[in-house]
């Protein structure tokens, strides 16, 4: 098979991981603290988690005792991608491969095919040192394939036991979001409870930055996705500057969470960003996020700016109070009516119908919607119930309507500049890059940390890497109790145990920062145009972690 220049180059790059991890394998050991406790609801979660609840965090450290032979023995491990494509990702599954074979050389490794189906269907492949030799340092998840399947049966979850009992598996790591990890918490319970010693660990993965607390600092996968859309969003905020005759609006991937959106215009300088928590805070309508785009279109005509860039979080629809509830309308009433609804054949009948069960100011709003942004809204959920908010053309809404008002202040003589607009999504480009060497010093690290945590035999932890904007060297690795980020939610109709979503701190330094000067960029040029992620070159080029993390670890100072 041809390969790129650059792939060959990254075959060769060696990536960087904490001091720690380096060491004989006979002098590492574990440190635990204290117990831990869930986020919230405690009664409830140790009553659903008996054997999992409460566990102490640990940290990966340099034994003080005899050296010890517990990472040495022979162990036969599952792996499995699950949800969305994230950079790096391939390295946490060679990162876990070498701790393995350097523990000892007779253990094995499975990767289980297209996500957690694979487990339930008994979909694998050995992985060998050459299959992993052709991923280190790539992008996307096409070593072993990624899905969006729920482990969420009685029968599904005998079947993923069944099938781990047929490979003989000493345990599974499973790469994911907080949708993915909370399944890796069941299952690691649900394996105790049928008397299998099977470890389940979880990793850190998603692109949306949205899985991160006080132990886990980020999730991989987003360094290298917001460093390509802002190489993007640079390049055309440098040709609308030189054109000087377009808005370009800009949606960002980042399904709940604008952690995407926010480091994006920390890199970039926009003239306008929404951050979509900001938004449901301040309870902004969508005329709201309308009338702040017209001011910065306006007061920029006074300086003969016709052109700009506005950035739109993706998941901005469901944060806008009214679209809010349409959306939960809708999610309810698309579930209740499943076989009525696909008894319809147009869609004109879909309104129809939905139109009759939806209160009416749903009902109006969906009237009032371009017809197809309304198609969009219909569109079917995801396994977890999540409406696809990557599909809803929010840029295209969102034109279309700032176009129609500057035309009435016009005919009003209230507004006198041009006004042409672009519309751009910015979402598959960034999934399946090249990780950047934050990316795949991370992801390594990370696939190493879960190699010791699963060969001290523990169950129920999600690998951890701290310290993030030090060194990789100086990167603190060990391991969080699942149950410790988890709490209840209304999901589906019920109270479900599910791992907390980070949505963006309004009160913490990245969000200040940028609310502090965004009122400039609204009126001025101010754009920055950070370039492609560099892979080779003086570290503050090439292995800066991204800014957010920067301010974070400021804040704390
Ligand atoms: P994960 O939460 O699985 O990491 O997915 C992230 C994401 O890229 C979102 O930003 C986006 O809304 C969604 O996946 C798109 O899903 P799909 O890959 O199914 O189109």
């Amino acid at each position: 098979m041809e390969i790129s220049t650059l792939q060959q180059a990254r075959y060769r790059y060696q990536p960087k991981f904490p001091r720690v991890l380096s060491q004989e394998l006979t002098t590492i050991a574990l440190s635990p603290g204290t117990p831990t406790e869930s986020i919230a609801d405690q009664a409830a979660l140790k009553a659903l988690f008996k054997r999992t609840y409460g566990k102490s965090l640990v940290a990966v450290v340099s034994s003080t005792g005899e050296p010890h032979e517990t990472l040495g023995r022979k162990l036969t491990l599952g792996v499995i991608l699950s949800g969305g494509q994230a950079p790096g990702g391939h390295n946490v599954i060679a990162g876990l491969y070498d701790g393995l074979k350097r523990g000892n050389p007779q253990s094995r490794l499975y990767g289980f095919l297209g996500g957690p189906s694979g487990l339930i269907e008994n979909k694998s492949q050995e992985l060998t040192d050459a299959i992993i030799d052709a991923y280190r340092n790539t992008g996307g998840f096409d070593m072993i394939g990624s899905g969006r399947t729920k482990i969420e049966t009685p029968e599904q979850f005998a079947a993923s036991l069944e099938t781990a009992k047929k490979l003989q598996l000493d345990g599974v790591l499973i790469i994911g979001g907080d949708d993915s990890n909370t399944n890796a918490a069941l299952l690691a319970e649900y394996f105790l409870d049928q008397g299998s010693p099977i470890q389940v660990i979880g990793c850190p993965k998603t692109i949306d930055g949205d899985l991160k607390n006080e132990h886990i600092q980020a999730s991989f996968g987003f360094d290298t996705a917001v460093k390509t859309y802002s190489e993007l969003i640079g390049n055309i905020e440098r040709d609308a500057n030189s054109a000087k005759k377009y808005w370009h609006f800009i949606k960002l991937m980042g399904r709940s969470a604008s952690h995407i959106a926010l480091e994006c215009a920390l890199q970039t300088q926009p003239n306008v960003c929404f951050i979509s928590e900001e938004v449901a805070v301040k309870k902004w309508s969508l005329s709201q996020v309308v009338d702040q785009i017209c001011a910065s279109v306006i007061k920029r005509g006074e300086y003969k700016e016709h052109f700009g860039v506005v950035l739109i979080p993706e998941g901005l629809v469901e944060f806008i109070p009214e679209m809010k509830q349409l959306i939960l309308e809708l999610n309810d009433t698309l579930a209740t009516y499943e076989k009525e609804l696909a008894a319809l054949s147009n869609m004109t009948d879909h309104l129809d119908f939905l139109g009759k069960k939806l209160s009416p100011s749903a009902k109006e709003l969906l009237g009032s919607l371009p017809a197809d942004i309304a198609r969009e809204l219909l569109m079917d959920r995801d396994p977890h119930g999540n409406v696809q908010v990557s599909r809803i053309e929010t840029e295209k809404l969102l034109m279309g309507m700032v176009e129609k008002r500057l035309g009435r202040l016009k005919e009003q003589g209230l507004y006198t500049g041009k006004f042409s607009a672009l519309g751009h999504f910015f979402g598959y480009e960034g999934r399946a890059a090249f990780p950047s060497n934050f990316d795949a010093n991370y992801g390594y690290s990370l696939g190493l940390t879960a190699f010791v945590l699963i060969a001290s035999g523990l169950t129920g932890y999600m690998a951890c890497v701290k310290n993030l904007t030090a060194p990789a060297e100086e990167w603190i690795p060990g391991g969080v109790p699942l149950t410790m980020m988890m709490h209840l939610e209304q999901r589906q109709g019920s109270q479900k145990p599910v791992i907390q979503k980070a949505l963006v701190d309004l009160e913490a330094l990245p969000f200040k920062t940028f609310a502090a000067a965004r009122d400039i960029w609204a009126c001025t040029t101010s754009f920055i145009f950070p370039g492609g992620i560099q892979y080779f070159g003086p570290p503050e080029l090439c292995d800066k972690p991204p800014r957010i993390l920067e301010l974070e670890h400021q804040g704390r100072l």
